[in-house]
């Protein structure tokens, strides 16, 4: 294994925590983009004790403190809410504080880290394995949704100003072209082009004068963990972009990372696929949560925002290629060009099915369909 004490000095940072016991190890964990993520061990009497240490990104989060604040307010409140349910140290992230007591501790160098317990028996998967999983992923994201409802004001901080905010996006994606600051536009040639025949598309949610709600804003598959012996989706993560937004920006991202059987990085993108049964289990999961606080026109429009999202992420992943890999951490040539075709690949998978996709969330929700829609989906049928 990697000695990550060559690139931050995690032992250093633990000792900084209301950690009880010894370092004994960290390693690298996960495969988000943007942070630094280790699981830590320590020796508490004789039993290892895992834990997780963060390096907040501050170059994609300007302001760490302010989302900080943001944290500890939500975790506080989803844990008070869920205080009496069973296993509820295992149902919500708990922040463990600095020795002095604050949320995060600033290192030497600048760095912002905080610290969680580790949430033992349950794991995240980068690709989706069934349409249970797909089910219990978006009851989870939706339920995070309904908890956070009656979030106490004031209103939480913008972690990142516009962070969904699509025709901002695709105007960066504009001015990306127009600058070609590393010279690859040549290599991106059939996704500029795919982008800018979409314009339309971007202010399609803007303009339809959807409520303002807590939402998490990066609902991908791997911010939700699974419990080992259930299944059952226990736990979101990942809460930095948990701020002010539109319910259907969590719900199209969980189309957009949660109905394909393929790698966000996919080359062969005769992989990429749209399948129904996923898209089909999201729905009935997250209207298991939401059905009761998400209005008519959020439920009418939850096909339109799995391509607006998707498009959207996808018009993200070309401007950083076009930029130079500036912001999304890269592991080999190409690898921003490679997750903006799976994207794309996608918009087309959804556009295909829209019309069908809109039928079954119109079948769903005008109660034709209300008992199926409240049942799990039945034993996998992955295919297409
Ligand atoms: P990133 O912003 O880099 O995506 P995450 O907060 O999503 O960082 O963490 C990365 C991965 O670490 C998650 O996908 C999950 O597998 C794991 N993880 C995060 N928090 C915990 C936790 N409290 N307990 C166990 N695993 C966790
Ligand atoms: C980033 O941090 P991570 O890997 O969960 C990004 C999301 C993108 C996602 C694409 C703060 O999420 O917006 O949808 O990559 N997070 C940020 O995989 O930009
Ligand atoms: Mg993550």
């Amino acid at each position: 294994m990697m000695n990550e004490h060559a690139k931050h000095d995690v032992r250093a940072v633990a000792r900084e925590f209301q950690i009880p016991g010894d370092f004994l190890s960290a390693a690298t964990h996960g495969s988000g983009h943007i942070n630094d993520t280790y699981c830590a061990v320590f020796n508490q009497r004789g039993t290892p004790a895992r834990y997780i240490l963060q390096r907040i990104n501050h170059r994609v989060f300007k302001d760490p403190a302010k989302l900080m604040q943001n944290v500890h307010r939500v975790t506080e409140h989803l844990g008070r809410k869920i205080a009496d349910e069973p296993d509820a140290g295992r149902r919500g992230l708990t922040l463990i504080a600095t020795r002095n007591g604050k949320a995060c501790h600033c290192d030497g160098d600048g760095n912002f880290w905080r610290a969680y317990i580790f949430i033992e028996n349950a794991h995240t998967y980068d690709v989706v394995e069934s349409p249970e999983q797909a089910y219990e992923a978006a009851k989870a994201f939706g339920r995070f949704q309904k908890l956070l409802a009656d979030l106490p004001a004031p209103r939480l901080h913008d972690t990142i100003p516009g962070f969904h905010d699509t025709p901002r996006r695709f105007a960066a994606l504009e001015t990306a072209v127009g600058a070609d600051a590393v010279n690859r536009a040549k290599l991106a040639k059939a996704e500029i082009e795919f982008a800018l025949k979409r314009k339309a598309l971007t202010r399609q949610l803007l303009d339809a004068n959807l409520p303002e709600r807590v939402t998490h804003n990066d609902t991908k598959l791997n911010n939700v963990m699974f419990d080992d012996a259930t299944g059952e989706g226990i736990c979101v993560v990942d809460l930095d972009t948990v701020m002010p937004g539109l319910a259907l920006y969590d719900f199209g991202d969980m189309v957009r990372a949660t109905t394909s059987p393929a790698q966000e990085d996919e080359r062969n993108l005769s992989k990429v696929t749209m399948q129904f049964p996923m898209f089909e289990a999201l729905a009935r999961g997250y209207l298991e949560s939401g059905s009761d606080f998400l209005t008519g026109a959020e439920k009418k429009l939850m096909a339109l925002a799995g391509k607006l999202i998707t498009f959207e992420i996808g018009t993200r992943f070309l401007a950083d290629f076009l930029a130079g890999d500036l912001y999304f951490k890269i592991h080999r040539e190409n690898h921003n060009l490679d997750r903006c075709r799976t994207q794309f690949k996608l918009v087309e998978e959804i556009e295909r099915q829209e019309e069908h996709m809109n039928q079954f969330i119109e079948s769903i929700t005008d109660g034709t369909h209300a008992a199926r829609s409240a049942r799990k989906p039945r034993k996998p049928n992955v295919k297409n």
